[in-house]
């Protein structure tokens, strides 16, 4: 990629977006090209069709997406397959038919059977049923994958799928009820601080695993991804190691200097219990995350302190 390709980042202001948007600029790339959804609506094809042939993007990084933790997965699942098929057939096409060099699409590891061998391999799509809370969510980013591999197969394009693990950083939304749980568990954790509360709710049973990957590194991931040439065979990104949902708690619980109490609430669900991924082939191509989770959790909850008037949720 040179530093003037013209490069659009789909889905600039979310989590992914912006860390890709801030590494590119940090990189010395001076052709970026962005839109707000209320500038482009990426659910609207002919919009998309004619932004792509105005604009003519060599480079597209497919962040844009509806995304959010395991309670809005399961109450709004219209949304999370309907939105998400949209924009990814949309941006697809249209990369397709305006002659894109690269893509790169973000899919999730929750398109991985509920019930896997762990680590977690590329080959164990679609070997088994997945997980409920967050199947249509699924779907969608495995049809995603579909389209992209059958695009290459086809038309001999290079649209890259990658699937990072669970990911958190700046610009996370922070939301109480909607958000994935590191974000939520810092606001939860800050504003019982803030209030003196005696104890911090935590759902489930606390026992599930999850393996964190810190937004920035997931751009440095993106963009030695986006510079490879030897492969567009899907790619797993992750540390490496997972963590229950009671360490994380007691890690945030630490960084925010809450001295309460966790209770768990059984009534809400646990989701898959174990999803680490085997970044193997990744890593075989040279590239490995550097953020340590209590790092990465420490700079995001200074970064939720600094942006408290203007943080999502
Ligand atoms: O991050 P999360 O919402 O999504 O939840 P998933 C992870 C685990 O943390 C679950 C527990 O076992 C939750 O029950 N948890 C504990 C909490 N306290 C909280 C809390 O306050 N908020 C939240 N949100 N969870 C999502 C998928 O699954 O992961 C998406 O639904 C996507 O499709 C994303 O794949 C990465 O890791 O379970």
């Amino acid at each position: 990629m040179d530093t003037n390709a013209r490069i659009f980042v789909a889905g600039h202001r979310g989590l992914v977006g912006s860390a890709i948007v801030r590494r590119l600029e940090n990189d010395g790339f001076t052709n970026l090209i962005t839109r707000t959804s209320s500038e482009l609506d990426l659910t609207r094809q002919a919009d998309v069709e004619r932004f792509f042939a105005e604009e003519k993007p060599d480079y597209v990084f497919l962040s844009a997406a509806k995304v959010g933790g395991i309670h809005a997965n399961n109450t709004y699942p219209a949304d999370f397959i309907g939105i998400n098929l949209m924009i990814q057939s949309n941006v697809i096409d249209a990369a397709w038919r305006t002659g894109v060099q690269k893509l790169l699409f973000l899919g999730s590891s929750c398109i991985y059977p509920k019930e896997c061998p762990q680590p977690i391999k590329e080959e164990y799509l679609l070997t088994a049923p997945l997980e409920p809370t967050n199947e249509p969510y699924a779907i969608a980013k495995i049809a995603g994958i579909s389209l992209c591999d059958s695009h290459n197969r086809q038309h001999g394009t290079r649209f890259q799928t990658v699937m990072p693990n669970n990911l958190y950083g700046p610009n996370d939304n922070f939301h109480l009820e909607n958000a994935h749980v590191l974000p939520a568990l810092i606001r939860k954790f800050h504003e019982a601080k803030q209030s003196h509360a005696s104890s911090v709710e935590i759902w489930g049973t606390g026992t599930p695993r999850r393996e964190f990957l810190h937004v920035d590194d997931m751009a440095d991931a993106c963009l030695f991804v986006m510079q490879q040439n030897e492969t567009t065979e899907m790619l797993n990104i992750g540390t490496g190691s997972d963590v229950t949902i009671r360490e994380l708690a007691e890690t945030v619980q630490k960084v925010v200097g809450f001295s309460g109490e966790l209770r768990f609430d059984t009534s809400r669900p646990d989701g898959t219990m174990r999803k680490l991924l085997n970044s193997s082939r990744l890593h075989a191509l040279g590239w490995k995350a550097k953020i340590s989770l209590q790092e990465g959790v420490r700079t995001t909850y200074q970064w939720f302190l600094e942006n408290q008037e203007s943080f999502r949720g």
